[in-house]
């Protein structure tokens, strides 16, 4: 199909709540919202990079810069056959897997609308709803950890995961572990911590976590690996998984036994399609993150999560946790801990686009020169 054209507007999106994970303290997104056009069909695309590069390296003014100046004016007005035809486009340029997936999800948005499929099903998806948990954020004490547990375990939600830093860790996952001896409970440490506070995983690992997130570096795979043979708890890898080739690695090394795919992390669609095939090879359970995304992020990973490995709890909670209104018409709402597929064709969701330009900071325009 041809590319006519692409719009990217950055968006100001204020959060519910405060989501204090162990890098900061987040109290709204700024997300990148782009539209690519082809014949009358328009393809939606969401990017999680923030203006620090406090989780992984990418910024929003790197990839607003590439993608206006580089990745845009390379595809449009081009015949784009497939996702793997705009993968290749992208494929010289190194990393920003971040600003590569934008364009890449919001293609297989246009793609598949182009053949009046849902994107669950042109990507070989097996479900039509998925298991969902929540990421809870570092509370202001044990006590307000335990009742928003409790909150969270009481609408159903199949998996908690708390966030844990130095000092915020062993405590208040033992509090929880005690008020719910039943609960599927996980942390997520965000790269805190390094090999030498063993200690700690040794303590958390008598608390029967189903796993422990991303404990060390962003990028050290062999640490993970030093540190999941002193415990028994499953480690997860979230930041340090990029690519089907780190995932093969990580797993080859036993840097860890379980899997968070993020598509947005991995450069998109296609990315995640080929890690959860790697991790299958190797019998490594996957599930779905989140990165705090609105509607069209959302349902991008809603879809991708029908894949038949993903078969522990994703991140993809109800979005009216997080908005007070969300950019799309649809409600993307779980019940009973689990999300609904959005039906209809491409990722079945439909942006308010008066809302968007109200809450647009920064907008262009990338058409054929
Ligand atoms: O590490 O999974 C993470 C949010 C922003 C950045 C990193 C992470 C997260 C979350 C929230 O845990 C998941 C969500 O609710 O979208
Ligand atoms: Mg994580």
């Amino acid at each position: 199909m041809r590319l006519d054209a692409a719009e990217i507007k950055l968006i100001r999106l204020p959060l519910k709540f405060s989501f204090e994970t162990s890098f900061g303290v987040q109290t709204e997104r700024h997300i990148i919202v782009l539209t690519l056009y082809s014949g009358g069909l328009e393809g939606y695309g969401e990017g999680v990079m923030e203006h620090l590069p406090l989780y992984r390296e990418e910024t929003i003014a790197g990839a607003w810069e590439l993608l206006e100046q580089v990745f845009l004016p390379r595809v449009i007005g081009k015949e784009i056959a497939n996702p793997e035809a705009l993968v290749a486009e992208l494929a010289p340029f190194r990393g920003n897997k971040m600003a590569k997936a934008v364009a890449e999800m919001a293609f297989w948005d246009l793609y598949a609308k182009s053949l009046g499929q849902p994107l669950w099903k042109l990507l070989g998806g097996v479900r039509e709803q998925v298991a969902v948990g929540v990421s809870l954020g570092i509370q202001k004490s044990l006590e307000a950890t335990v009742a928003a547990v409790e909150k969270h375990l009481s609408q159903g939600y199949r998996r908690i995961k708390l966030k844990i830093k130095p000092g915020w860790d062993y405590d208040v996952l033992k509090a929880v572990r005690e008020a719910f001896p039943q609960a599927t409970l996980t942390a997520d440490a965000n790269s805190a911590y390094q090999l030498s506070d063993v200690g700690t995983f040794r303590k958390i690992d008598a608390l029967g976590l189903d796993y422990i997130e991303q404990p060390l570096g962003f990028d050290d795979l062999l640490d993970h690996a030093k540190l999941q043979r002193e415990v028994s708890t499953a480690l997860c890898l979230d930041e340090s998984i990029t690519s089907p080739e780190d995932t093969r690695k990580a797993l080859e090394i036993g840097a860890g036994r379980v899997i968070n795919l993020k598509p947005a992390r991995v450069g998109g669609l296609l990315s995640t399609r080929r890690i959860h095939d790697v991790a299958r090879s190797f019998g490594a359970p996957l599930w779905m993150g989140g990165m705090l995304e609105a509607g069209i992020g959302r349902a991008h990973n809603i879809h991708a999560a029908t894949l038949e490995g993903f078969t522990k709890p994703g991140d993809t909670s109800s979005a009216s946790r997080y908005w007070q209104e969300d950019i799309i018409e649809e409600g993307l709402e779980a019940r009973d801990g689990f999300m609904p597929v959005p039906a209809g064709a491409g990722i079945g969701v439909t942006p308010k686009k008066d809302y968007l330009a109200k809450l647009s900071l920064r907008e262009a325009y990338v058409s054929e020169k």
